[in-house]
């Protein structure tokens, strides 16, 4: 089976913001070849100009392995062109039905090279910020395997990033809410998040050595919905809060 081919397929559909058939549905691949679909697919957005700006990790909650059927952490990459400001406006003509989640971004001081340990981490983390990533499967109807969900970047579309706090350990039951228009949309803690954010950090560290990816300072590292996520409409005021650390959204374009 030819992967550069499956990369395509899902670089088109996001491109196009125009669904496919799940992969797995045709083709046996597994979670090597879903990574390698991935990375393929991913140089084809370089090609068009977008740069990578960091790693995020998914499946890191219960409630997020619960609402879509996969019981595996996975890890995508995130590119300049998926970030909306701080209360800026999301345009849903690039997406197909997105979905808001809301999560914790760390920002990554100093190059990583190899796996890291939890305890030595603060060397590299000077910072983090409530965040809400907004993901968009380019399979139909949501549904996908692990291997499909992997091959397809982890759904990642974009991210919206609040204001950077110092970082501190000390971040392990955070309570988490999402807004739609001011109305409570999902709530959780950060201890859904692995029992501790950082374990999700630590994790990207060990999955980005194990698949030969760098982690350069400035790169940015989400670390996983705590919460289910919540499709997205027109007119809506997202937002998220992060106990703590402030609040982050943007507003979906009428
Ligand atoms: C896959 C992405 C999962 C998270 O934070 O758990 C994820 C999906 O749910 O489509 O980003
Ligand atoms: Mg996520």
């Amino acid at each position: 089976m030819d992967l550069k081919e499956l990369a395509l397929k899902v670089d088109i559909a996001a491109f196009n913001a125009k669904p496919i058939k799940q992969l797995s549905l045709e083709n046996s691949f597994d979670l090597q070849d879903a990574y390698e679909v991935q990375r393929l697919a991913m140089e084809e957005r370089y090609m068009r100009g977008e740069k990578l700006i960091g790693l995020k990790l998914g499946f890191t909650s219960y409630a997020k392995m619960e609402q879509m059927g996969v019981h595996d952490m996975i890890w995508g990459r995130l590119t300049d062109a998926m970030l909306i400001e701080n209360r800026g406006e999301l345009n849903l003509n690039k997406f197909i039905h997105p979905r808001a989640e809301p999560e914790i971004c760390f920002r990554v001081s100093k190059d990583i090279h190899g796996e890291i340990k939890l305890e030595d981490l603060d060397g590299y983390i000077d910072a983090m910020a409530p965040a809400i990533e907004i993901i968009d499967s380019r399979f139909e109807h949501f549904k996908f395997s692990l291997e499909d969900v992997v091959a397809d970047n982890c759904s990642s579309s974009a991210l919206v990033v609040g204001d950077w706090t110092k970082a501190r350990r000390d971040i392990g039951d955070l309570k988490m809410q999402m807004y739609f228009n001011d109305r409570l949309e999902a709530e959780g803690s950060s201890k859904d998040i692995l029992g501790d954010p950082w374990k999700s950090v630590q994790a990207a560290t060990r999955l980005a050595a194990q698949y030969g990816e760098s982690i350069k300072a400035g790169y940015l590292i989400m670390a996983g919905a705590a919460t289910a996520a919540s499709f997205i409409q027109a007119g809506t005021e997202v937002s998220a809060v992060v106990e703590g650390m402030g609040e982050v959204g943007f507003r979906v374009a009428s």
